[in-house]
């Protein structure tokens, strides 16, 4: 197995000890300049970046990629970790939005492994959501703190009232807006105006995103509606720093479920501060297989938690395929593998290939899309886990990741 420190610093400081005093120019990708910067800050060490940078977040992220500024944060936390022990940590998203917009539908259906139409038969029969629901999702070893706020107006106030009681230690905040329910979007709106002031009296620097649930693929969104929702965006990009009126927004349905997944595996790679990492180890597992999609989705949540693509259009044929391919399957515990083909819109063809993979005990289900038939019809399966086990092992054995902690 490589070593974190040997992953995460320049090759010159692997045999050394004592990292938390290395400068944080130690760390595998700062340049120079950036780590003059970094020092301008007071963030000298890898010790300051790991427990300091929050101090400086703002200033760091107004000159220098947000995505490079958290790969750093967290390669300084990690190594410093390792010298003391590995802690498992958890993040907490909330999940808000008025009555009847799918709060509850969404977790639902993301983590649903059977046939779309049980699916419906599930959601047909929800009541409405009594005050706050919490529930747990285990993603690679870190706990995922789901907490949906009941959108019923006589829960609404108590949360208003008592903030601090439901957003204090939030990692991100969803939220939800049914867009067929035309007649309800200017108490939507308003509950949303609502909800960012108080969290932003109580000065969290949330993460926000939006979610324009019900965007079935029968349905057409008028231009009235459009106009609404660009209303929306706009005001979160002037009221919530950490929004991002080009990124942070997805249309949902349950009707397409890679829609749903698609929206929290990106969510949930954003906040567990490693998803350089995962991402740079999946591409070299993309390129070993010749494959234009490679995935790693966590068994019991669903949630695709590695992943690297060669185009977008991959994304959601993959997790679309990855559902209709894992309901196939009866016992998870068993060990499957399942090959389908698509032809896709510019007539390539595609092969899916979905299998088990066991990592410390745990199972793991690795997605594939490749136009390679020699490598699909001759895959090695000891070699295929080999490839990722190299690749991937440090980062999915390593539980002590942090969400972050943007308070
Ligand atoms: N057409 C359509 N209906 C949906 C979709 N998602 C959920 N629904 C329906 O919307 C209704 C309300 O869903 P819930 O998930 O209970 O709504 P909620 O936001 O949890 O509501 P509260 O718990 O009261 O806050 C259900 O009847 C679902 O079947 C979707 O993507 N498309
Ligand atoms: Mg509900």
């Amino acid at each position: 197995m490589v070593e974190l420190k040997e992953k995460l610093l320049k090759e010159e400081y692997h045999k050394q000890k004592n990292i938390k005093n290395f400068p944080v120019q130690a760390l595998l990708d700062i340049s120079e300049d950036e780590s003059k910067f970094l020092k301008e800050l007071g963030l000298e060490t890898i010790e300051d970046l790991a427990n300091k940078w929050n101090e400086q977040y703002d200033k760091m992220v107004k000159k220098i990629p947000k995505e490079r500024v958290n790969s750093w944060i967290a390669a300084s936390r990690l190594v410093s970790l390792e010298e003391t022990e590995k802690v498992t940590s958890g993040a907490k998203i909330i999940m808000v939005g008025i009555d009847n917009a799918g709060k509850t539908s969404l977790s639902i259906a993301l983590k649903h492994r059977g046939a779309l139409s049980l699916l419906f038969q599930k959601l047909y029969a929800l009541t409405p959501t009594r005050g706050l629901l919490r529930s747990k999702i285990e993603v690679f070893g870190m706990d995922i703190h789901m907490h949906e706020l009941g959108g019923q107006s006589i829960y609404r106030e108590d949360y208003l009232n008592n903030p601090q009681q439901y957003f204090i230690g939030t990692d991100v905040i969803i939220f939800v807006i049914d867009v067929q329910a035309k007649d309800r979007f200017e108490e939507s709106f308003e509950y949303l105006k609502q909800i960012t002031n108080v969290t932003n009296a109580l000065k969290l620097k949330v993460p926000w995103k939006i979610f324009f649930h019900k965007s079935d693929p029968d349905y057409e969104i008028d231009e009235k509606s459009t106009e609404v929702f660009g209303s929306i965006i706009e005001y979160m990009s002037k009221n919530c720093p950490f929004f991002n009126p080009a990124k942070d927004f997805f249309r949902t349905s349950v009707k397409i479920r890679s829609s749903i997944l698609g929206a929290f595996s990106h969510i949930f790679r954003g906040i567990s501060l490693i998803e350089q990492g995962t991402k740079e180890a999946s591409q070299k597992v993309a390129e070993q297989l010749n494959a234009d999609f490679f995935g790693l989705y966590d068994s019991r949540s669903n949630v695709c938690f590695a992943q690297y693509t060669t185009g977008e259009q991959y994304v959601d044929i993959a997790h679309n395929a990855y559902y209709e391919a894992i309901e196939t399957i009866v016992n998870i515990r068993e060990p499957f593998l399942r090959i389908r083909r698509y032809t896709l819109e510019d007539d390539a063809n595609e092969i899916f290939i979905l299998r088990d993979l066991h990592f410390s005990g745990d199972i793991y289900i690795m997605a594939v899309l490749t136009q390679d038939e020699e490598m699909a019809t001759n895959l090695d399966q000891d070699a295929v886990q080999e490839i990722i086990e190299n690749q991937l092992r440090d980062w999915i054995e390593f539980r002590g990741y942090a969400a972050f902690p943007l308070d």
